[in-house]
């Protein structure tokens, strides 16, 4: 007699709960996993609505579970090659990301959006846009709200825009959005993935299960994505440029977003219009209007919502002006990519607040975009040092070294003149000092309201 009738949820964060949740209200069987010793089994308890039926393990895993468990979901911050997951595999156990058990039981049209960065702010303007034409519309994955907390309400006239990391798309199987979109690929979670290759397969595999009636978003300008896009991508590609005019394609022309995605040129909207700041957001702006068109939404309801949003929040979030310095948000500068936007973005002088988590990020590309309009560096976390030693490498020797948030906020206050501003783009994920980057941010606000 086949045993193997029980789900196994590794991972008790957003994500495991809401795995949990679902598979609870489908009526199947799950076991909720932790390998963290810190947690309690009442607390994970207490986190759960359907309560019942859900049993809580944490710590050791017991070998003696394995032979009946049909399927493995799991979390995202599990790497997809741990020991753990290996383990479970050896055991002839299928795994899958959360992504994927939100899939199967979801309905409804799907896109899907990766990328190193931008992928939060274009995951929300397409949630935008879509709301201007389609009346149910979900907005999930990476940018917080696990897409199987939504996966059970999705009707077949559903339209979804998930963000997807790569840590999601490590345990897709069958997972396949009617559009996709990769904005750009730099290095990111090198920690995680062992090689930039390894990274860069995984980013692509967004596409692994399209057809040729799908559609693939792609950056001409990134150098990986136009080799992908030309050799090996199987849906229909649809560039978009910030640097040239692309035939059939999106791209920026004189302060002008273009479209030729119909055939025609048309003007999309002016980059004047719009409430977020910078290059990279233009080409996030780009590659959301790319998905909402290949999603049929018309043109006029487009240009509406892009022309309407606002930054999403921790990305270059204007906080306040104190004393003639303005304050700005960008806690999701998590990889130095992220944060030479955010500088290049800066139009003042500017005290960055930086360090975190070790990444094993290089930073040297991050210091060269200072280019004069970084006046002071203030450092704190794991990568404190490195980041020190790299900048004094290249000759930039303005850095003070300080424990917390809060001692960061007050140099910085000290610091930065009127007509300057101060900027939170660590470089570095959270990991460490904050639960994450929602709560370094949120910390970093609390304290400049107060200044
Ligand atoms: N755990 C183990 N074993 C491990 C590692 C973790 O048991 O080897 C357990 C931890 O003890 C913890 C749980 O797993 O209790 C945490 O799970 P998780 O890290 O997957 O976190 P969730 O709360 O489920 O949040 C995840 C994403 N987190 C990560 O990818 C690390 C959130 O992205 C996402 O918003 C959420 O799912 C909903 O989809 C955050 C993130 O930092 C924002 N993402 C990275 C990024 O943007 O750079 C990829």
């Amino acid at each position: 007699m086949d045993e193997r009738n029980t789900y196994l949820i590794a991972g008790c964060g957003i994500s495991g709960i809401a795995a949990a949740e679902l598979l609870y209200k489908a009526g199947e069987k799950a076991i909720l996993y932790d390998g963290s010793k810190t947690l309690n089994v009442e607390e994970v308890r207490s986190r759960l609505q359907a309560a019942s039926g859900i049993v809580i393990i944490l710590g050791e895993l017991p070998e003696n579970l394995l032979p009946k468990i049909k399927v493995c979901v799991a979390s995202p911050g599990i790497p997809g090659f741990s020991p753990l997951l290996n383990q479970i595999r050896a055991a002839g156990i299928p795994v899958w990301s959360e992504i994927e058990l939100a899939y199967r039981y979801g309905k409804g049209r799907v896109a899907a959006i990766t990328g190193t960065n931008g992928k939060t702010t274009t995951t929300a303007l397409v949630g935008a846009i879509l709301k201007e034409h389609y009346r149910e519309v979900s907005v999930v994955g990476n940018i917080g709200i696990p897409y199987t907390e939504e996966a059970l309400k999705l009707s077949q006239d559903s339209v979804t825009a998930a963000e997807i990391s790569s840590f999601q798309l490590e345990t897709i199987d069958t997972f396949r959005p009617e559009v996709s979109a990769i904005l750009n690929i730099t290095p990111d979670h090198l920690d995680r993935h062992g090689t930039m290759e390894e990274y860069i397969r995984v980013k692509e595999s967004i596409t692994r299960n399209q057809q040729k009636e799908d559609w693939c978003i792609l950056n001409y300008e990134d150098a990986i994505l136009r080799r992908f896009g030309d050799e090996e991508c199987v849906p229909q590609v649809a560039w978009f440029s910030g640097s040239r005019a692309l035939t059939g394609g999106l791209y920026l022309e004189n302060g002008a977003i273009i479209s030729e995605l119909d055939g025609e040129r048309e003007t999309v909207c002016y980059t004047d219009e719009l409430n977020i700041l910078g290059r990279h957001n233009y080409e996030n702006v780009m590659a959301a209007v790319g998905i909402c068109r290949k999603l049929g939404v018309p043109m006029d309801k487009i240009r509406h919502a892009c022309t309407h949003f606002k930054a999403v929040e921790h990305r270059i979030e204007f906080v306040r002006e104190v004393r003639g310095v303005a304050y700005y948000n960008d806690s999701k500068g998590t990889n130095p990519d992220a944060a030479i936007q955010a500088v290049k973005a800066m139009e003042r002088p500017t005290v960055l607040i930086g360090g975190g988590y070790d990444k094993k990020s290089s930073y040297d590309t991050w210091i060269c975009a200072f280019e004069g309009k970084v006046k002071h560096l203030l450092l704190m976390g794991q990568t404190a040092k490195d980041i020190a030693d790299a900048a004094r490498a290249q000759g930039f020797t303005e850095i003070t070294f300080v424990k917390d948030m809060e001692e960061a906020v007050t140099a910085a206050a000290g610091l930065a003149g009127e007509g300057e501003a101060v900027l939170l783009s660590p470089a570095c994920a959270s990991w460490g000092m904050f639960r994450n980057y929602e709560e370094r941010g949120r910390i970093f606000k609390e304290l400049v309201r107060r200044l």
